[in-house]
């Protein structure tokens, strides 16, 4: 079995998992009769502290489901340069919400309340009208960075003195919170809205979650049901979910040891550079620098890694439910291996 470091979405479910999902009580949840979601979307609403809760298929849609309850066609949002919502979701802000992003020159994904104050738009008739400020927490492309709780206040505070509303892509919330202690409520308080998954670190199946108002969840309710995110019997996946949610939060601790350990390794090794001091939780992002990333890439797969080339020179890790830690050493020793055969 390969290592597989490419994202923490390739876990697959444990037996435990495996078991709760089995005997999961379900019921058509359009017609809200399933009482595994309806459990799922209480303690998840209940662990961000907002009202309720709607599961989803996918992050995607729970993020694009916020952006189009939030906003009308023709409104501006502001987001980071490299924001999942912005840079990963295949151009859906335009296409289903029909917003425009005006983008932020975040440092890894984080950016300012000046950099909001500098983007506002006057209220002119010429002019969008800004209508969302998003958050991406932890930061995907950023290198799983935390945004610090203290830029998050500011940004709130000035968004809301301007009548704008929040959004926080909260798909590695869940990291956040375990490196930090902050618990995933007193960052969720600060945001009108909270996407989470339940598929990336927790390592379930399927599925994310969006919180809110309740009124704000019943709109969302209705553009689920109109993006084609209506789901039957869901509560085999809901059951995942759950038992990721009460199981498997605080071991991303593991990850985050296992994460930190491999970029030390990492950095010592001459054809790569990263700085191992930014590598806060899961993810680890180095910079290859004589060959391709790619065809380093392809060569780790052959021998037994496998990562992601997120551009011509840069190369994603990302540990995970599946990596254990004497994977790291062996992982490192692969990496040295290929990185010493492309010299
Ligand atoms: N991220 C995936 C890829 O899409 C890049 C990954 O491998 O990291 N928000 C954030 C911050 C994400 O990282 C992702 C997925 C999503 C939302 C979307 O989740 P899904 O894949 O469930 O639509």
């Amino acid at each position: 079995m390969p290592i597989d470091l490419r994202s923490d979405t390739i876990t697959l479910p444990t037996p435990a998992m495996r078991e709760a999902m089995a005997r999961a009580e379900v019921g058509d949840d359009v017609f809200g009769d399933d009482p595994t979601v309806a459990r799922l979307e209480a303690r998840t609403a209940e662990l961000l502290g907002k009202e309720a809760a709607l599961f989803t298929p996918s992050g995607t849609m729970a993020n694009q489901l916020a952006l189009r309850v939030h906003t009308e066609p023709g409104d501006e949002i502001l987001i980071d340069a490299n924001a999942h919502i912005y840079y990963y979701e295949t151009g859906a802000p335009a296409a289903l919400a029909g917003v425009m992003c005006r983008c932020l020159p975040g440092v890894r994904g984080v950016f300012s309340a000046a950099d909001v104050e500098a983007a506002l738009r006057p209220a002119d008739i010429h002019c969008s009208p800004t209508r969302l400020v998003c958050v991406e927490n932890t930061h995907n492309r950023g290198g799983g960075s935390i945004w610090p709780i203290g830029r998050i206040r500011e940004i709130a505070d000035l968004s809301r003195a301007h009548g704008l509303r929040l959004h926080l892509d909260g798909a590695r919330l869940w990291n956040a919170a375990v490196a930090t202690g902050i618990p995933e409520r007193e960052y969720a308080e600060h945001f009108d809205s909270v996407s989470v998954c339940f598929s990336k670190g927790l390592g379930s199946p399927v599925g994310s979650a969006l919180c809110g108002t309740a009124e704000f969840i019943q709109r969302a309710r209705r553009f689920r049901k109109m993006f084609g995110g209506g789901m039957r019997q869901a509560g085999i996946i809901a059951a995942g979910a759950l038992h990721a949610l009460e199981h498997h939060r605080a071991r991303l601790a593991e990850d985050h040891a296992n994460a930190r350990a491999l970029a030390e390794g990492l950095s010592r090794l001459p054809g790569l550079e990263l700085d191992p001091t930014t590598v806060q939780t899961n993810i680890v992002m180095m910079r290859v620098r004589k060959i391709p990333a790619a065809t380093l890439m392809a060569a780790l797969d052959q021998a037994g890694v496998r990562v992601l080339a997120l551009g011509p020179d840069n190369i994603r890790a990302v540990t995970n439910l599946m990596v254990s830690p004497g994977h790291i050493p062996e992982a490192l020793e692969i990496f040295e291996r290929v990185l010493g055969r492309a010299d």
